[in-house]
């Protein structure tokens, strides 16, 4: 019988190689996962950083774990502060290290042990131009990401800025691992569109597990 009240179980969706998405996979832990949010941003506030360039980033963003990944005039960098605090970023809860570790698993990428959890805040109009992921020592390891609350389109390139570029909807509980050839490719999230979500309000929440240092 069609049962319209059944949540639907997550699929696996291949996006190229080495990069699979797991959609929904984050669902049933969406609530727990944003009351952990709650918990790290409660002791290092969200904080639109500024860019070596002098820009005010419109995604906000803090850390947890052993290191945490900031901006200011001096360049991009993992580092074991925040710079903006000078404290210690909040230990990664178990719960992230866990769920990361078994989509890591799920994707094929054994003994993902990420050190660093960046936690991107957005609000509408917010976005993040195309770049690449590669401040990170060893880019075998892949970066698992956790998208909750509003949807965002997700633009997807190839291994150089110009590169023709894929649009892809990421919605709350999609959690998608990028690893392989894929680890190198541009990407970047559209501006988002105002919204109202049931767990996160106006907001788009995004964490991505990475591995900083060997
Ligand atoms: C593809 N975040 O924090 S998640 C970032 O939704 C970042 O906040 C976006 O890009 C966000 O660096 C996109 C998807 C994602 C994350 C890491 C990647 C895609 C990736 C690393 C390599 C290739
Ligand atoms: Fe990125």
């Amino acid at each position: 019988m069609l049962d319209l009240f059944s949540e639907e179980a997550p699929w696996a969706e291949p996006l190229a190689e080495g990069a699979v998405i797991l959609r929904r996979r984050a669902r049933e832990h969406a609530g727990e996962l944003m009351r952990l949010v709650e918990e790290v941003s409660a002791r290092n506030p969200f904080h639109h950083r500024i860019t070596p360039g002098g820009h005010r980033m419109s995604v906000a963003m803090t850390n947890c774990g052993d290191f945490g990944w900031s901006t200011d005039s001096r360049g991009y960098q993992y580092s074991e502060r925040d710079n903006a605090s000078g404290l210690r970023w909040p230990a990664m809860p178990d719960r992230f290290r866990q769920l990361a570790r078994e989509c890591a698993d799920e994707a094929g990428f054994a003994q993902f042990n990420p050190d660093a959890c960046l936690i991107n805040r957005y609000e509408p109009g917010a976005k993040l131009t195309l770049h690449q992921d590669k401040d990170e020592q060893d880019l075998k390891q892949p970066i698992v990401s956790v998208s909750l609350g509003l949807p965002a389109v997700f633009q997807f390139g190839g291994f150089d800025r110009g590169d023709a570029t894929q649009r892809v909807l990421l919605e709350h509980g999609d959690i998608v691992v990028w690893g392989g050839p894929s680890r190198l490719r541009f990407h970047g999230i559209l501006p988002l569109k105002p919204g109202i979500h049931p767990l996160t309000g106006a907001f788009r929440y995004n964490l991505t597990f990475r591995r900083a240092f060997r």
